[in-house]
């Protein structure tokens, strides 16, 4: 069966601007503070460190019953056993992810405009990533995305959107009305000092708590 996600605050990793000294204490504090989903990105690991590194965040968001996505590698998620993968434009297309993963596991797909995100969710995609919608520090080379079109997408697919790219305490509420399922975060997170009570600040202000 595939997992049923919830993806209100998704949390990507990046061991370049943690505050914690190990990867699975910034996921496990992330996790505390109510992150509902994670995604291993780690960008400059070698495929073996890369390997590892989801082994050991897998037993964190395994013993909070917290779901696992892979980013850009179909091979580490069927390593580890994820629960699925992330992939971008210049990874291998959702369709082939799919072949290799089976109907039971979660592909997400980036998309930044309306077509790309119809394709997605007609290759199959089970969510979308669509950002950056606030901008980012944290990837160079991102795409803006204006709050307009992410409301376009979200109301022309049938699969959760997620927003990603500059979202903080600040601004996460903006997102509401564009009918996105989460917000997924990186600097927001895992850069804070405090990351339990950064998550948990995103959490109440997507919310309107
Ligand atoms: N894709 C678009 S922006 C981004 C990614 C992976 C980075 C988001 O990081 P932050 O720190 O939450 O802006
Ligand atoms: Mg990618």
């Amino acid at each position: 069966m595939k997992p049923e996600i919830e993806y209100t605050l998704y949390l990507c990793t990046d061991r370049g601007i943690m505050t914690t000294d190990t990867l699975e204490e910034s996921v496990e504090l992330a996790i505390k503070g109510g992150v509902t989903v994670v995604q291993l990105r780690e960008k400059d690991s070698t495929s073996r460190e890369f390997y590892e590194q989801a082994k050991g965040v897998k037993e964190i968001t395994d013993a909070y019953e917290v779901p696992l996505i892979i980013n850009d590698r179909v091979d580490i998620a069927m390593a580890v056993g994820a629960d699925g993968v992330h992939l971008g434009g210049k990874d291998i297309p959702v369709q082939a992810a799919r072949n290799l993963l089976g109907a039971d596991k979660i592909v997400g797909a980036t998309a930044n405009t309306v077509e790309a995100a119809v394709e997605a969710w007609k290759n199959g995609a089970d969510y979308l990533g669509v950002g950056d919608v606030f901008g980012s520090s944290t990837k160079v080379n991102t795409t803006h995305i204006a709050l307009e079109e992410v409301t376009e997408i979200c109301h022309t697919v049938q699969i959760p959107v997620v927003a990603i790219g500059g979202i903080t305490e600040k601004n996460i509420s903006l997102l509401r009305e564009t009918g996105v399922a989460g917000a997924a975060v990186i600097s927001a997170i895992v850069g804070q000092k405090d990351i339990t009570a950064a998550a948990q600040a995103l959490i109440a202000n997507f919310r309107g708590a």
